[in-house]
């Protein structure tokens, strides 16, 4: 097949799906074109069968806003016509899945199909701004075929925008060989140099991400046992967050790493995952721990509860409730067998049921069905 996979590049769950599931198509023998304002990152180094188109948005004065929805539709067209692309995969509905049908409305259907994949914050953060609200009904009913990255997604997204056609599930997923080439790059006595235990954290710093409780979480571990705190990320929170630690007297055992294109070799230094997110329709960097053994805490919220087994693979907790996370946190942390345990849980569920391996080939499957209908 030859695919157009619009993504947004920056460090976001949505972005590395997007990456991840291009390398995987591209190595299944498929011919994939990246389209998006720089080159993803996790697809800076060379790719067989990738190949990337940067969209340039002419910024005229008049514009106040760059018209970033027709650079990219108008890209497309020219790439369809180029490469005789026959499948545009659009991730994330604004203005991704907008564009994508501008395009074949430009280049008059020409049998050019197109697959939408809400990924969580297009439909729970900027699905309830009301300005776009129409625009991402009507993307998801005119895309030729739609996948939710959650069963909670599909429900939410079906619920929020009266939606009445087929949304398929299609879990995010973690490549299983990944860890073992990363199991001895990091040095754990860099950040815990009298054997702490290492607590780790990394997304955006966005407010859905609930930073606050990242922090509090942590102080309250490290009050019962000796610990060190891992960030990673950056984002609107990252000023905040950097107070709040002062202000609690923790800089000297919580380390800010900004962002870092690979998380794997971080995993290896970290005993626990926290995820206390207000939201998350599914929390790929929860499975990304579990995929190299370490359980997570987490909310009980959105996607959580389908990637995170409570009580196996981690622990999942009403929003908010820190102190009870911090508990169950230390508890584990000061049960070596039960740790172990948890961790090897942890691997086996990540690698068991979202193994790239069985992912990638239900895109593949979906692609197919969606280009004979
Ligand atoms: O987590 C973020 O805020 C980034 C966001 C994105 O759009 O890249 O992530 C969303 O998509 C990921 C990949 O499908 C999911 O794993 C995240 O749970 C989801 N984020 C939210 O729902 C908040």
């Amino acid at each position: 097949m030859k695919i157009g996979v619009l993504c947004y590049p920056t460090h976001g769950g949505s972005g590395v799906v997007a990456s991840e599931l291009a390398i995987g198509m591209a190595q299944r023998g498929h011919e994939v074109h990246i389209v998006s304002y720089t080159t993803p990152f996790r697809l800076r180094v060379f790719h067989q069968n990738v190949f990337m188109h940067e969209v340039g948005v002419a910024n005229y004065p008049l514009f106040k806003y760059p018209p970033y929805a027709l650079g990219l539709a108008t890209k497309l067209v020219e790439l369809v016509e180029t490469y005789q692309i026959e499948l545009i995969h659009a991730h994330y509905a604004i203005p991704h899945a907008a564009s994508a049908y501008l395009a074949k409305q430009i280049l008059d259907n020409k049998g050019i199909k197109t697959v939408t994949t809400l990924h969580g914050t297009d439909i729970t953060l900027v699905g309830a701004d009301l300005s776009f609200h129409r625009v991402i009904k009507f993307t998801i009913e005119r895309s030729d075929g739609v996948t939710a990255v959650s069963q909670y997604l599909r429900q939410r997204t079906i619920e929020e925008f009266d939606i009445h056609r087929e949304i398929r599930v299609i879990y995010n997923f973690v490549d299983a060989d990944r860890p073992e080439q990363n199991r001895n790059s990091c040095n754990r006595e860099s950040y815990a140099p009298q054997g702490e235990k290492i607590l780790m954290h990394a997304s955006n710093f966005r407010p859905v991400k609930r930073l606050g409780d990242v922090i509090r979480i942590f102080a309250r571990v490290q009050e019962l046992i000796p610990a060190k705190l891992i960030l990673v990320g950056d984002g609107p929170e990252r000023l905040y967050v950097q107070q709040l630690v002062k202000e609690m007297k923790l800089s000297d055992s919580v380390y800010f790493l900004g962002e870092q294109d690979h998380l794997e070799p971080l995993f290896f230094c970290a005993d626990l995952f926290l995820l206390p997110s207000e939201q998350e329709s599914f929390g790929l960097t929860a499975l990304e721990a579990m995929n190299c053994g370490v359980p997570v805490i987490a909310t009980e919220t959105g996607g959580l509860p389908e990637v995170i087994e409570h009580g196996r693979t981690g622990y999942l907790f009403p929003i908010g409730e820190t102190k009870k996370m911090a508990e169950t946190a230390t508890l584990l942390l000061s049960d070596l067998d039960k740790h172990e345990l948890f961790k090897k849980q942890a691997r086996e569920h990540a690698v068991h049921t979202f193994n790239a391996d069985q992912i990638i080939p239900q895109y593949e499957a979906f692609y197919e069905e969606v280009l004979q209908r």
